[in-house]
């Protein structure tokens, strides 16, 4: 077992400058900046519901949108997670979860399985809620998958409201990868008859 499943990520380009620390096993405690309240916002529920601890500060270009912060956002996130996960030796890897928001409904099932892959079922009705640029949650989780080499498959169920569609996509992700990184005592080494993840 893994006593310390932290990781701090610095990364810096012409576009954004990202520090973050990420702790699988933490307190659902978080503080975070990326200059987007709609998606500092979305991030503070991502390590609440997950019983994450998550420190992430992002100055941005969000002169020109929110696309470069938003993105590189969930490439930094993506490559804590799975850097903090480690070697994966005794999780449960499989993870799901519905999350209920009044009339909306949202499923998420992640697999850490080494390999990327993001399936997004959902539409919107608006094109922003906030600053945030809604075509940007399928880039924001896409860019998780294939920087944390998960698969990642969100399901809206039912949903109007923009907001509650995105938050409980958050949320539910949170979820389902809480219950992925949970250690079980049953699993023995690594979870996979191939004997890789
Ligand atoms: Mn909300």
């Amino acid at each position: 077992m893994q006593n310390d499943r932290c990781a701090k990520i610095n990364r810096k380009t012409s576009e954004t400058d990202i520090r973050a620390i990420f702790e699988v096993d933490g307190d659902g405690k978080s503080k975070i900046n990326t200059g987007i309240g709609f998606f500092n916002h979305m991030l503070e529920g991502f390590s609440k519901h997950g019983f994450f601890s998550l420190n992430l500060q992002c100055d941005g270009d969000l002169e020109v949108d929110c696309h470069h912060t938003i993105e590189d956002c969930g490439i930094v996130l993506g490559e804590a997670i799975k850097e903090a996960i480690g070697d994966k030796r005794g999780i449960k890897r499989f993870g799901s979860s519905f999350v209920p928001m009044d009339e909306t409904l949202v499923f998420c099932a992640v697999d850490l399985s080494g390999r990327p892959y993001l399936v997004f079922d959902a539409n919107f009705t608006t094109e922003k809620v906030g600053d945030f640029d809604t075509e940007m949650v399928k880039e924001f989780f896409y860019a998780i998958s294939y920087s944390a080499m998960m698969n990642i498959h969100i399901r809206v169920i039912s949903g109007e409201n923009n907001h509650h569609i995105i938050e409980a996509m958050f949320k539910a992700f949170a979820r389902a990868l809480d219950e992925a990184t949970k250690y079980d005592d049953r699993v023995q080494g690594l979870l996979s008859t191939k004997g890789s993840l």
